[in-house]
């Protein structure tokens, strides 16, 4: 999909990066009642440049209003208030192309429950400004998880193993949701062939962004497991996540071996 800037990256690693332009920091909700008001408050000052898209799924809880209450206090704060429950990535898409349309220079993906700390957000800032995304990670020297179950750190460490060696990919957090895109990457990543389910959102977008060519860097992060609330994994998002990585690392490497059976066309 991308022709220009990712191939650009890639052979020329000691590039120059354009300036940043201004910060949309996006939070997909459903259901964080007990959440929205506090992580809304937390990026406001640890950011105070930034603005927010809190982009919510018709939350049954009510997190749509109470998110419409900050927006009236603070012009730096606006709503996307989607029809209902479509999963984390069409959320995230959705608040990609309201800022896209607003001409933000950088879209940042971040959870509402606290997990991704908004006292983070300055250093991935500071890191992007030499690279085209970055990624918020947890399994990189220095990154680590709070009161997380074992359980769900052997998931999480396990799948991006998976998905580093069956899709090739140099990183080490692949799932990680907290993340910083100059808006030009996402540009150049094919958003209308993302696939949006769950963990493979995420994937899918660091698979794409490796293979155009785009500059990922990993920065270490705490993540803090929620206090309030339930979380939206599930089994089936889990075992999607899983058939897809598969799929694309067969593709892949089927599509190695035919290209190499092929003749040159040099
Ligand atoms: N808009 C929207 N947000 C969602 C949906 N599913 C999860 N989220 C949000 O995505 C973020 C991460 O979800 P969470 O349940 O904490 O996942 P976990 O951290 O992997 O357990 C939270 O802010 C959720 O409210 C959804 O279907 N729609
Ligand atoms: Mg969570």
């Amino acid at each position: 999909m991308n022709d220009g800037d990712g191939t650009l990256a890639a052979q020329n690693p000691g590039r120059k990066f354009g300036p940043l332009g201004t910060a949309l920091v996006i939070i997909p909700t459903y259901n964080e009642a007990e959440n929205i008001k506090a992580i809304v408050g937390r990026v406001r000052k640890a950011v105070p440049e930034a603005h927010v898209l809190v982009a919510d799924d018709n939350s049954p809880d009510g997190t749509g209003k109470l998110a419409d209450e900050l927006a009236v206090d603070d012009d730096q704060v606006q709503v996307l208030h989607r029809k209902g429950k479509e999963g984390l990535g069409a959320a995230y898409l959705a608040g990609f192309r309201w800022g896209m349309e607003h001409g933000y220079g950088v879209l940042i993906e971040m959870d509402a429950d606290g997990s991704h700390q908004p006292e983070e957000l300055p250093r991935l800032l500071t890191a992007l400004k030499g690279a085209d995304l970055v990624l918020g990670s947890r399994w990189v020297p220095g990154g680590r998880v709070v009161n997380w179950p074992k359980s769900r750190e052997f998931i999480s460490r396990g799948g991006s193993l998976y998905s580093r060696i069956a899709l090739d990919l140099p990183l080490r957090d692949i799932t990680g949701g907290y993340r910083a895109f100059r808006t030009e990457t996402l540009q150049g990543l094919g958003l209308d062939e993302v696939a949006s389910q769950g963990y493979c959102f995420q994937v899918d977008l660091a698979r794409r962004a490796v293979k155009a060519g785009y500059h990922v860097v990993e920065v270490p992060i705490t993540f803090v497991e929620r206090e309030h609330g339930d979380s939206k994994m599930s089994r089936d998002i889990l075992v999607e996540a899983l058939w897809r990585v598969t799929t694309w690392g067969v593709g892949e490497r089927v599509g190695k071996i035919v290209g190499r059976g092929r003749p040159s066309q040099q």
